[in-house]
């Protein structure tokens, strides 16, 4: 969708050049404060069919700046979907796909702060709108898309989940590589244990073309992966440099608010 873009300094301060609505007031990532953010008595996220397993074949691809598995809509079989939480009243979010931004360095990586800290990758399951019909007609409604934004936090073991996904790692090293998975995965093995607090805001897409059409909802509790799964996808390149290192810089949150739901 967004062309060429890239993630050294110099290169993030000129998106605005190629792409006008990366200057806007709305933009993402953004760091997020406990203390600051706003406690409302939100319902539960209702997250539906998240326990099933994604109908196969699933694709793995690197598209040069993340590593995606793409969610194919199967004909007869509903699409895993959100609802409620912070979203607006019988809007439901399906699923599009997932992608990662992960770090070349443990100190960072994930694109959103929490509490001062910069965790060393962070997820991104894509929901659109169901009354769009596609991705790019989403682009053009604010109420368009929901990112569920979930940290990795390292521990000595391998996560589980994370095998299907990190062990095809080595066959998309390069630029538009793809390939099949050969296990299919249920989207819930891949959240935190307790979904039951978030964080929530109005931001954009964290790439170009950053259209602020993005209802962000952000787990407080962050999920496990291992130093050696995490270096996997540290080996994935574009051709001329590794992905490593493709967050996007903090975006002021101007006069946002930040609600937060707890238990
Ligand atoms: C990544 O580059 C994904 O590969 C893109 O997905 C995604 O664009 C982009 O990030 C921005 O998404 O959740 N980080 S983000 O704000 O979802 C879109 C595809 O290009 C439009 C499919
Ligand atoms: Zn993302």
């Amino acid at each position: 969708i967004a062309g060429h873009f890239g993630y050294r300094k110099r290169d993030q301060h000129i998106w605005v050049q190629n792409f006008k609505l990366c200057d806007g007031k709305l933009q993402s990532p953004i760091s997020i404060s406990s203390f600051k953010s706003i406690t409302l008595p939100l319902p539960a996220l209702e997250i539906i069919g998240y326990h099933d397993f994604l109908s196969t074949p699933l694709y793995l691809k690197n598209n040069g700046h993340s590593v995606v598995v793409n969610v194919n809509n199967h004909f007869g079989k509903r699409l895993p979907y959100i609802f409620g939480g912070s979203l607006d009243i019988n809007q439901e979010y399906e699923i599009d796909h997932l992608h990662f931004h992960w770090g070349a360095k443990n100190n960072r990586g994930s694109e959103h702060m929490l509490n001062g800290i910069r965790y060393p990758m962070e997820m991104h399951i894509v929901h659109k709108n169901r009354i769009y019909s596609n991705l790019s007609n989403a682009l053009n409604h604010k109420n368009g898309l929901v990112v569920l934004g979930i940290f990795f936090q390292l521990q000595e073991e391998d996560n589980k989940s994370l095998c299907s996904i990190i062990n095809h790692l080595t066959s998309v090293r390069w630029i538009n590589n793809e390939t099949k998975l050969n296990t299919s995965i249920t989207l819930a093995s891949l959240l935190p244990k307790n979904t039951d607090v978030f964080y929530s805001y109005k931001g954009s897409l964290t790439t170009p073309p950053c259209n602020e059409v993005v209802t962000w909802i952000i787990f407080s509790m962050p999920v496990p992966i291992s130093f050696s799964q995490l270096n996997k996808f540290r080996l994935l390149s574009n051709g001329n440099n590794l992905i490593a290192d493709n967050y996007r810089k903090l975006q002021n949150i101007g006069l946002r608010k930040v609600y937060i739901r707890k238990l």
